[in-house]
């Protein structure tokens, strides 16, 4: 009987319980990113849609209005739970989408797009091919986030012209400074083995409006340039092609030399411009779209024209001059910092690039960082923006949170994008934003650009934490567009990406849109910085030994027994006569700077009374505390949305929030302990004291970055 009872109880676990661990739960493992196209569940909203996309009409063949078509019927077919057919062209016929390309559309530029309502149907409108693929995904954008498309009316052309990812990624199929697994691109397996998800990252790109895209790092091999990589290159570009992405490479700037076999690789040198105007013709016989050349030169031991007593004009120049047969650009990097143990590094692309405005060819492009240092937390906008008005600067960000906690902190980056687009350079009086010098309505530039240092890897949700994917879409969302505000991309993000149901989208939207201070808090409170070499995640505030002082981090915060932070003003390193005296103004009195900024520019002492009402020190410590508090804050709200969102997606962002939460007590303890050995103050009620000591902090520090 006992025996009975027992097989009876196996029998029920395997054909119940078994069965049912068997069957997976539903799971989203995130690869579709905000591409998702899951079936409508208002019946009301599907079949209003439905109604409205009966069809899809298209006159012309072009790869780009194939996608377009393509996409729309992929899209809807997901969305509405039913086939949408493709016809040639509409006809009499309405109730269905009619993909048009008309070249005197007045209002649109070329990549421009225009939806619409006329005679019975909706109308996608472009001057070319890729508007009328833009216009597609906007459509879909619109159903996906539930808006209606009955009085649809909207006109949209791109802010900036180039709007191109950068990729940090090697030969050998690592990405420096990728947190998200290996480097997309299979080396090894190209040209003949074309991976599925290079079309998925195109279908992706293309549906936020991005052109471009800089397949290796710029800290660049040369092999990029022999024929076997360019040919590997060329079958990316092909798949790539039909959504309207060009390819472009990072150049080595000693290839000459290394992989040429020439004496020089100086710019100036009549071989060395034979040598890349030969190379850059071998590359558009590969890669007949070729979009150009992102060069890294004389900047962390890259080689460059300064190596040949050149300057950057003439190596940016001499690459321009090989491209000027077709219409491929130079983007030039404007990161450069020379290892001066008396020089402020905040101060060097200035120095070097503004007196070279007007030397340019008009082929090239400068990319500026958004911060003078590099990709901090917080960084006061680069002075160069404004301040090259014959030069056309675009904009480098980075998605990549090589500064933000790597892949377990969620730090939504459309806020940073946006502090520093709008920030008022006063070049040409009050309104000179930044996003106007960028979008080149400042200064007139055509050649305008906006790039993103890619968070993107082998990892199966591509950016490793499923909430950094909301950085990839706001980047393109804003290259486009920069008038978008956080909140708005947030929103559409959440409703494509992890759910509609109101009061959750309304959470999570709040929680991406704070997580950037909770973030500065416990790292970089009041314009701290934290450059210091190495790996850019441990806290090592302590760090003073390494090969040139700006490597380390005491020569950014400067903290002694009288104070913190690094003075700029007058009667510091000046960095701030960089700027246009209103912007300098709002900076340079201690008494009226803004807190986020204020250390960036001063050297504050510990017992100064801020406009918080606060000393310097208790200010301080109410951050770290703060920040680090505001995680379980995140956790909680995090917890409020289960529900609403899928149960894969939201166990793994809740497991690295409570590593976010450990991570950043961590932070806010090595801070605070180490700045207390100057400030010799108590840390203030009531916060308590960190469990460990200096020393035990500093012992985990040197663990993590053991190898
Ligand atoms: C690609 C920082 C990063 C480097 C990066 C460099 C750059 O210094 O730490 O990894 O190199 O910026 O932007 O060139």
């Amino acid at each position: 009987m006992k025996n009975r009872s027992g097989c009876l109880l196996l029998l029920f676990w395997l054909l119940v319980i078994g069965r049912a661990g068997a069957i997976p739960p539903a799971g989203d493992d995130g690869y579709r990113l905000w591409l998702k196209y899951d079936r409508i569940t208002d019946d009301a909203l599907r079949q209003s849609y439905a109604r409205a996309a009966g069809f899809i009409a298209l006159s012309g063949d072009g790869p780009m209005l194939q996608t377009a078509a393509g996409e729309l019927q992929t899209g809807l077919q997901g969305l509405l739970g039913k086939a949408v057919p493709r016809i040639g062209g509409a006809g009499n016929r309405t109730g269905g989408i009619v993909l048009a390309v008309t070249a005197g559309e007045p209002g649109l530029q070329p990549e421009g797009y225009r939806l619409s309502t006329r005679n019975g149907n909706l109308v996608v409108t472009g001057k070319t091919d890729a508007g009328v693929l833009y216009g597609a995904f906007a459509l879909l954008r619109r159903i996906q986030t539930g808006q209606s498309l009955e009085t649809i009316s909207e006109t949209s052309n791109p802010k900036v012209r180039f709007r191109m990812l950068n990729h940090w990624d090697n030969v050998d199929g690592s990405v420096e400074r990728g947190y998200a697994g290996s480097s997309l691109w299979k080396w090894y397996e190209l040209p003949e083995r074309i991976d599925p998800r290079y079309r998925d990252y195109a279908r992706a790109n293309a549906s936020l409006g991005i052109n471009a895209t800089v397949v290796n790092n710029v800290n660049a091999s040369a092999r990029f340039m022999t024929e076997e990589y360019l040919r590997k290159v060329a079958a990316l570009a092909q798949v790539f092609r039909p959504y309207g992405i060009r390819v472009y490479l990072s150049v080595y700037f000693a290839a000459p030399k290394t992989l040429g076999g020439l004496k020089t690789s100086d710019p100036l040198d009549p071989q060395v411009r034979q040598w890349w105007a030969d190379k850059v013709k071998e590359i558009y016989r590969i890669i007949p779209d070729f979009g150009g050349f992102l060069v890294k030169a004389n900047s962390e031991g890259e080689p460059g024209p300064q190596d040949y007593g050149r300057t950057h004009a003439d190596g940016a120049n001499m690459l321009a001059e090989a491209l000027k047969p077709y219409d491929g650009v130079v983007i030039w990097r404007a990161f450069v910092y020379k290892a001066d143990p008396k020089g402020d590094r905040f101060k060097a692309a200035y120095d070097e690039f503004t007196p070279l405005d007007g030397q340019f060819d008009p082929k090239v492009i400068v990319q500026v960082k958004n911060g003078p240092i590099d990709f901090q937390p917080r960084e006061p906008f680069s002075p160069l923006f404004g301040n090259m008005p014959r030069t056309p600067l675009g904009m480098e960000f980075q998605l990549t949170q090589e500064y933000l906690g790597f892949a377990t902190h969620l730090v939504y980056e459309a806020p940073i994008f946006r502090e520093c687009l709008e920030s008022d350079t006063y070049v040409a009086g009050k309104g000179s934003t930044v996003a106007k010098v960028v979008d080149g309505s400042l200064h007139g530039y055509a050649m305008t650009a906006m790039a993103g240092v890619a968070n993107t890897g082998s990892h199966r949700n591509w950016t490793g934490h499923p909430l950094a994917q909301a950085n990839w879409y706001a980047f393109g969302r804003l290259a486009w567009d920069h008038t978008l505000t956080a909140e708005a991309i947030a929103g559409e993000w959440v409703r494509m990406t992890l759910t509609r149901e109101p009061q959750a989208v309304k959470r999570i939207v709040n929680l991406l849109l704070r997580s950037r201070e909770i973030y500065v808090d416990y790292n970089t409170p009041l314009g701290l910085s934290r450059p210091w070499t190495g790996v850019h995640f441990a806290p090592e505030p302590w760090q003073n030994r390494s090969s040139r002082p700006d490597w380390t981090a005491v020569y950014y915060h400067r903290a002694d027994s009288v104070g913190l932070g690094f003075d700029r003003t007058a009667t510091g390193s000046r960095a701030l006569e960089q700027y246009r005296p209103e912007v300098r103004r709002t900076w340079e009195n201690p008494e009226t700077c803004p807190l986020p900024f204020l250390l960036w520019f001063h050297h504050v002492p510990w017992t100064k009374q801020l406009s918080s009402g606060r000393t310097l020190w208790n200010e301080l410590c109410t951050r770290f505390y703060a920040g680090a508090d505001s995680v379980r804050w995140m956790q909680r709200e995090w917890a409020q949305v289960k529900a609403a969102v899928d149960p894969d997606t939201h166990a793994d962002v809740a497991g690295r929030l409570l590593t976010q939460e450990r991570e950043a007590i961590w932070w806010r303890d090595a801070w605070v302990l180490y700045l207390q050995t100057f400030s010799k103050q108590p840390i203030p009620t009531p916060f308590r004291k960190p469990e460990r000591t200096l020393e035990e902090v500093k012992r985990s520090v040197d663990v993590y970055l053991l190898r």
